[in-house]
């Protein structure tokens, strides 16, 4: 048999990662690891979206661990997750646990430590057959693509696109230590101005020919121009006006579920965009996590952050009740997951994957 060299060899056409929007079946997914976590440091970005009583935490912490119980317990349920999506006939593939206690540096500055490789949704952006890397605001996340190599190199040699958005320099004229905690959607101070394109891959949401983004504590405007020039014709990248007083990730705000069928978060979206007129649009109910639960990195709204198997079968935290019930009464399959562990960590489902492949062509939906 003739050996076949898909870097080199122009016959080969098909891409292994070929996702155009959140809800096809899928057949591929990364799902983050926790394994070699680290405390980031309280940077201007950072302390704009952590939780006010966690600020102390991150201060005594930053390069440090996280509670091993805690990872522990987290570690325990991304594996179930995992095993639940392999059990369900969905090709599982992990990033490198690479260890983030480590100190590093650019020529303009440096860092106690890096992060984690749990949330695969905010570091790769994928288009069709394109994998994006993001030009992450936070410098605690500058290297976290590096947990993804060994997979991208995996998925360039079997033909998929490959590119990684400008390095930023991330230096101290990209954040704004003077930005709004209340209403940055209405004095438009941010964390971040728009010295240079950033953003989070997890500010974006697919659907098909659209994207909807939203302007972030770490998505800047000039981030998502890069991604709507990267893109170019074929698609179409829209601004969702958001209310939210820490914005990062549009994923527990904005989530279209399905063709016809929008979920929004009840406090934060205010004026939906107008293609979405002939879809069912439905108000999440309200968390059901106790207050004191601990959250280092999120709102409890988190309980939103569902993840698509196909159009009617969709991952819930278990011990969300109410939006179980809900999505039942939407006409949904939802497969229960225990999850309140790793939403310690700052997502849940959509936010520690990335949709490699789902079965399905590129499309309009408006
Ligand atoms: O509290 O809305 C959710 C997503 C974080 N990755 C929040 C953040």
């Amino acid at each position: 048999m003739a050996v076949v060299d898909p870097v080199t060899d122009p016959a080969v056409t098909t891409s292994p990662v070929e996702s155009y929007n959140e809800w096809d079946p899928l057949e591929e997914v990364i799902v983050g690891t926790l394994g070699g976590c680290a405390v980031p440091a309280c940077e201007t970005a950072v302390a704009a979206v952590v939780p006010h009583r966690q600020k102390d935490f991150f201060e005594r912490n930053a390069g440090g661990a996280f509670p091993a119980e805690y990872t522990a317990r987290a570690a325990a349920e991304l594996e179930d997750f995992a095993a639940l999506l392999t059990s369900l006939g969905v090709r599982v593939v992990r990033p490198d646990a690479l260890d983030q206690r480590r100190p590093f540096a650019t020529p303009d500055w440096s860092s106690p430590g890096g992060l984690y490789s749990a949330m695969p949704r905010d570091v790769l952006l994928i288009v069709g057959d394109t994998v994006i890397e993001s030009p992450m605001a936070w410098r605690s996340r500058y290297f976290e693509a590096h947990a993804y190599r060994r997979l991208l190199m995996d998925y360039f040699r079997r033909g998929a696109k490959w590119i990684s958005a400008p390095r930023p320099r991330l230096l101290d004229s990209l954040y704004d230590e003077d930005f709004d905690d209340e209403r940055p959607y209405r004095s438009g101070r941010y964390a971040t101005t728009e010295a240079e394109p950033t953003f989070d891959a997890a500010d974006f949401v697919r659907c098909g020919r659209d994207l909807f983004a939203q302007r972030s504590h770490v998505t800047n405007l000039a981030g998502i121009e890069w991604v709507r020039r990267h893109l170019g014709d074929s698609y179409r990248v829209h601004l969702v006006e958001v209310a939210d007083h820490a914005p990062m990730h549009i994923d527990a705000t904005f989530m279209p579920l399905a063709p016809g069928k929008l979920l929004l978060n009840p406090e934060r979206v205010k004026t939906v965009p107008s293609c979405f007129d002939s879809w069912d649009i439905r108000f999440a109910p309200q968390p059901a996590l106790p207050e004191d639960h601990v959250l280092y990195m999120s709102s409890a709204w988190v309980s939103m952050n569902v993840f698509m198997v196909d159009e009617r079968r969709v991952v819930v935290e278990a011990g969300e009740a109410p939006l179980i019930d809900f999505l039942q009464d939407w006409g949904f399959d939802v497969l229960p997951v225990s999850f309140r562990n790793v939403i310690r960590f700052g997502g849940c489902f959509h936010c520690v994957t990335a949709d490699v492949r789902r079965r399905g062509e590129l499309r309009s939906y408006f």
